[in-house]
C-alpha cells in the first residue's frame, strides 16, 4: 500500500507576525538614516531610569555627649519633633546607633560635616556617621 503524506500549514503553525506588510512598509517609510526619528519600531524596549543611591545617616553612641544635646541635634538637623527626637536618642543610647535618616549622598554627607561640626564646637564626641543603604 502507498501513503503519501502531506504537510499542510495548519499541521505546524507557527506564530505568525502580525501587520507584517504593514511594519514593513512604516520601515520602509523610516529609514534608519540618524534623521532623528525613532525608527525602533520593532525592537522597542522599556527605557532604564536608575534610581539614585541612598545612604543611611547614623548616630554613635557614647558615654560623654549629653542626652539633651543628641535631641536638640536630631530635631535641629533632621527635622524631627521633640518626642521623635527623645525615641531615637533613646535607640542610640541603648543600642549603640540608629538609622536617623536616608538621604542623597549630597543631603548625607551635607548632614554629617553639619552634626560633626555642631558637635565639636560645642566639645561633645558625638560621632555621626553614612553608609549606603
Ligand atoms: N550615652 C549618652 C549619655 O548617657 C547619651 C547619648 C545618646 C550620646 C545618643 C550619644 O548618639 C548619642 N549621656
Amino acid at each position: 500500500m502507498l501513503y503519501s503524506v502531506v504537510m499542510t500549514n495548519s499541521d505546524f503553525a507557527l506564530p505568525q507576525p502580525v501587520a507584517s506588510a504593514a511594519m514593513t512598509a512604516m520601515m520602509a517609510d523610516r529609514p534608519q538614516d540618524g534623521g532623528g526619528g525613532d525608527t525602533s519600531i520593532l525592537t522597542k524596549t522599556a527605557p532604564k531610569t536608575a534610581r539614585p543611591p541612598l545612604y543611611k545617616v547614623m548616630l554613635l553612641n557614647d558615654d560623654y555627649t549629653p542626652m539633651e544635646f543628641v535631641v536638640h541635634v536630631l530635631e535641629r538637623f533632621f527635622g524631627l519633633n521633640h518626642a521623635q527626637a527623645f525615641d531615637i536618642m533613646l535607640t542610640v543610647h541603648k543600642k549603640g546607633l540608629a538609622v536617623v535618616g536616608v538621604f542623597s549622598v549630597e543631603i548625607a554627607e551635607t548632614k554629617v560635616a553639619q552634626v560633626m561640626d555642631f558637635a565639636r564646637r560645642h566639645q561633645h564626641p558625638l560621632q555621626c556617621t553614612m553608609e549606603k543603604e
